[in-house]
């Protein structure tokens, strides 16, 4: 059963891969390395944001052409998220996807800019997608827009890297994961489910489910940051200076991915046997070593 979810994860990572490629063709000379960067970052990702907008979509009979746009524009937003995480004054990485950070390659002065074309290219796609209608590439915009600002990943990082010590809990954690991580999986599953004309039981659901969701996803990725292996995880590892697994410890953080975990696939419920694929991608989630 995993190796078809696996199949379908390759299928909608190649599409994704493809359209980017060439929604960053560029035919101005001037401007070369400033896309040359913005498609450095844009390859090479797992794509599991794409992939939840494909399954969510699915939940609501969504044509997949429908989705393909606003898949992109998910994983540019994050791509620029990842470019900027990795300048020296936020995380100070020089790994991601297995390769140098693009600040490495391109210098923070490139990076910087790169990641703002990217925020403003995947806007751009929506507001001009013809598979969409007025109506729904403005609702498409807005919940993109929310998902970065002072109510997602500008939040989340600002209190992450503005914390002290003295003052982390376990509240201002779940803050900064849902801010940071859960935000952008929250907008995914919305924007699937505002095309999909969810009913506001249904748009509850999902959200329920993309929040839990997005908490796993950032526990296993802190999980990994103190026992994964750098090669396979191709980003540098023992590096956050505090995190959940860090703050309560491996077993109660295992307890706690554990409740999440359930929380999320209790989410699906009313959306019977139409879920199985997420439930599916669900469990490669929390299984996952990169
Ligand atoms: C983009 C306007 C704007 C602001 C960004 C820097 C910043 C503000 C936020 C940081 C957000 C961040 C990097 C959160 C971590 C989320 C996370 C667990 C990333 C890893 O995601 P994967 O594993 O990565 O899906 P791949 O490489 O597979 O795409």
């Amino acid at each position: 059963m995993q190796d078809q979810i696996n199949k379908f994860l390759q299928e909608i990572k190649k599409v994704v891969d493809d359209e980017i490629e060439k929604i960053l063709h560029n035919d101005e000379p001037l401007i070369e390395g400033l896309y040359k960067s913005a498609a450095y970052s844009s390859t090479g990702g797992k794509r599991v944001r794409a992939v939840f907008i494909n399954l969510i979509g699915g939940l609501f009979d969504v044509e997949p052409g429908k989705l393909l746009y606003p898949a992109c524009a998910v994983e540019f937003i994050h791509a620029a998220s990842l470019i900027m995480d990795d300048l020296p004054y936020m995380d100070d990485s020089q790994l991601r996807r297995g390769k140098p950070a693009n600040h490495i390659v391109f210098g923070q002065d490139v990076a910087l800019l790169a990641s703002i074309a990217l925020v403003s290219k995947a806007t751009k796609i929506i507001l001009s997608d013809v598979n969409l209608t007025e109506n729904e590439r403005n609702k498409v915009a807005a919940i993109l827009t929310e998902s970065y600002g002072f109510d997602g990943l500008a939040a989340g990082q600002f209190v992450d890297l503005k914390l002290k010590r003295k003052d982390i809990d376990f509240k201002i954690i779940e803050y900064i994961n849902h801010k940071k991580t859960a935000a952008l999986f929250t907008a995914a599953g919305q924007i699937a489910a505002v095309i999909g004309c969810a009913s506001d039981q249904e748009k509850k659901a999902v959200q329920d489910f993309c929040q839990n969701i997005g908490f796993t996803f950032q526990i296993i990725d802190d999980m990994l940051d103190i026992v994964g292996d750098e090669k396979i995880v191709g980003k540098n590892l023992q590096h956050d200076k505090w995190n959940f697994v860090k703050l309560v410890g491996k077993d109660k953080a295992e307890k706690y991915l554990k409740e999440y975990y359930d929380q999320a696939v209790k989410a699906l419920q009313i959306f019977g046997e139409k879920a199985d694929n997420l439930r599916k991608f669900s469990k490669y989630l929390i299984e996952r070593s990169a």
